[in-house]
């Protein structure tokens, strides 16, 4: 990341990836044979981050997990950097390490020469092996096939490009599977169920590529130009823009991480959320068929959304007066690597803030800027845009984008796809949905905090309410984490405050923060499947936990090949009592995706989003501030 003033909550640097793979290697005979599965800061416990003022001693530890290919045992260490030590050492029977890009990339290369695939490909007419793609993908346990049910498996769709530079994704290889021996690197099985005669389909979207593309000429440019420069400052990973302040960091899982938001007000520094990220993903694809019922992605706890993180470019990616972050992360030897801009920092115009015409004194209008934070990711067919935003009336909004290329397959002439949308000739594009999890640890004006339900209940017509408008608002705290499973429901508008009930505003009530919900969407499962039991996490809307820092994965720490959520379903069995008290939200929402023609060959972003609004944070809008624009907007009496 940038050079600045060093901070407990920087992630780790390439030397300290480095010195912690070494110490692992030296203390407990980790070898060529093992890999390194991820490598992460340990972050500091909150007091230390909120006692820390620049300049004081930083204690740096880092979180190791490890696995031996020989035996398949994996291992999780603490490394105490400054104490050059292994501080903790634990073995995890049973468990499967996150899926690495060092294994995708191998089983691409290797196995592609592999004499049966070869021979498979051939029946099917294609014989130019650098032209196919294997893209593996994890398993979960329910579904390992026995004789190798105690390995490291994957399993690979096998996919082929027309010509070289052409897009792999156009072209799926029907009816062909590969079961793969991660740690032997070895083609256990191919399944070679069906073959349908190719369609004449038209999958690319690079425009030498489509036949007759003539593109648009009738776009005249578009500059965004900030000509004094950006008005956000960074110190190393340290955020400043108007009242907001935050700090970005980074890891392999969760990407790009927002720590220690607050927004300054009158003077006092005020504490919004200490630790804002998304935890979990989970793409489960609802076609049972051969082709497609082991697909159940858990694109962060099995490949990481940092590990996906591709550089972002200046004029395409964003716009305007930008600041890049880079991102350090490490392959499975444990040697470090940089992703080039990583992150993009900049500011937006967003059209009208707010906006009055009286009659006699005339317009008064304030434009709205909003701080933006973002990353990309691309999870091999798939791009996950991921936004944060930071409005300047206490607002924040988080947004993600998905897009990219979806998923198809070919079926015989004849045929008609029950499980998913026709996209091309013979070609149907299976309905899936994004579940996200976003891991929110508010700390509204401090950490003890209590989330309340609110929703909207219409009283029925009576002596008081004769004409049946009237409309109250029922608050009910969330006491226990057995009340904290909430779902969305629509009939009262129900949305989550996430109060502070020792702090008052100015009106004499709690200052709060609500989560107000985007983008739910039930989970659509029978109970029975054992796709859910994986991800029970996403069977309610919203979950409120009791703070522990090691809490951080609502579907488990290692979901490959799990058999079950060992996450918030777990946690919360212990009922912890969540009012008054430092709380987490959980919030999953994401895309209901019912594929589209238009969706193909390339899929427009679909964009999903959910807010944290102040609820009475604040006395009145803290946006009143805002200036008009200079030479535009500027009234004479406003001055
Ligand atoms: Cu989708």
């Amino acid at each position: 990341m940038a050079a600045g003033t060093p901070h407990p909550l920087d992630p780790l640097s390439a030397d300290e990836i480095r010195t912690t793979a070494t110490i692992v290697r030296r203390d407990h005979g980790v070898d060529e044979r093992w890999r390194f599965a991820s490598i992460e800061l340990r972050e500091p416990a909150k007091e230390v981050v909120r006692d820390f003022s620049a300049g004081d001693p930083i204690r740096r530890e880092a979180d190791v997990i490890c696995w031996n290919r020989d035996d398949g045992q994996a291992y999780k260490a603490l490394v105490a950097l400054d104490e050059d030590r292994v501080a903790a050492w634990e073995h995890r029977p049973g468990a499967q390490p996150s899926m690495t890009v060092d294994e995708f990339v191998e089983c691409n290369e290797l196995l592609r020469k592999d004499a049966r695939l070869v021979e498979a490909l051939g029946r099917r007419g294609i014989t130019d092996m650098d032209r196919v793609l294997i893209d593996t993908w994890a398993y979960g346990a329910h579904l390992l096939p026995e004789p190798y049910d105690d390995r490291r498996l994957g399993w690979a769709d096998v996919w082929y490009r027309r010509e070289h530079g052409s897009s792999p994704y156009a072209n799926p290889v029907t009816g062909l599977h590969l079961i793969i021996d991660l740690n032997r690197m070895e083609l256990l099985e191919i399944e070679d169920t069906h073959r349908v005669e190719e369609p004449a389909t038209m999958g690319e979207y690079v425009p030498r590529l489509v036949p007759g593309q003539r593109l648009r000429d009738d776009i005249e440019p578009l500059e965004i130009t900030q000509p004094e420069g950006a008005s956000f400052t960074l110190d190393g990973n340290e955020l400043r823009w108007q009242k907001w302040s935050l700090r970005v960091g980074f890891n392999h899982r969760e990407g790009m991480v927002i720590h220690t938001v607050a927004y300054e007000d009158g003077g006092r520094v005020r504490p919004v959320a200490h630790r804002l990220s998304f935890a979990e993903m989970v793409v489960p694809y609802r076609d049972p068929t051969p082709e497609h019922y082991r697909r159940t992605a858990f694109d962060i706890g099995e490949w990481g959304l940092g590990f996906m993180t591709t550089s972002l470019e200046l004029g395409c990616d964003c716009l305007g007066e930008i600041a890049y972050l880079d991102a350090t992360l490490h392959d499975t030897r444990g040697e470090p690597y940089t992703i080039a801009n990583a992150i993009c920092i900049h500011e937006e115009d967003n059209a009208v803030l707010w906006k009055h015409v009286d009659a006699e004194h005339g317009a008064e209008t304030r434009r709205q800027r909003r701080l933006v934070v973002s990353f990309h990711v691309t999870v091999a067919n798939y791009e996950y845009l991921v936004y944060w935003r930071f409005h300047q009336d206490g607002n924040i909004e988080c947004e993600v984008r998905a897009t990219g290329i979806m998923v198809t397959t070919h079926f015989a002439e004849g045929q008609q796809p029950p499980y998913g949308t026709l996209v091309d000739e013979r070609t149907y594009a299976p309905y899936h949905q994004h579940f996200l999890i976003a891991r929110l640890d508010l700390d509204v004006d401090g950490e003890a905090n209590t989330v309340v339900a609110t929703e909207s209940e219409p009283l029925p017509v009576g002596p008081d309410n004769p004409h049946g408008l009237a409309l109250v608002q029922r608050d009910t705290p969330l006491r226990t984490e057995r009340e904290g499973r909430q779902d969305y429901d629509w009939h009262r508008q129900r949305a989550w405050k996430v109060v502070n009930p020792n702090v008052r505003n100015g009106l004499g009530t709690p200052v709060g923060y609500k989560l107000v919900p985007g983008a739910c969407l039930p989970s659509m499962f029978d109970p029975y499947s054992p796709v859910v039991r994986r991800a029970e996490a996403i069977r309610h809307t919203l979950w409120v936990t009791a703070f522990d820092r090691d809490e951080r994965w609502p579907c488990g720490e290692f979901v490959v090949q799990s058999r079950e959520d060992l996450g918030l379903p777990v946690w919360t069995t212990a009922n912890r009592s969540i009012e008054d008290t430092d709380i987490v939200l959980w919030y999953v929402f994401g895309i209901h995706h019912i594929t589209r023609p238009e969706e193909w060959p390339v899929m427009s972003v679909d964009a999903v989003s959910f807010w944290l609004k102040p609820v009475g944070f604040f006395d009145r809008n803290p946006a009143l501030d805002v200036p008009p624009t200079p030479r535009h907007c500027e009234h004479e009496e406003s001055r």
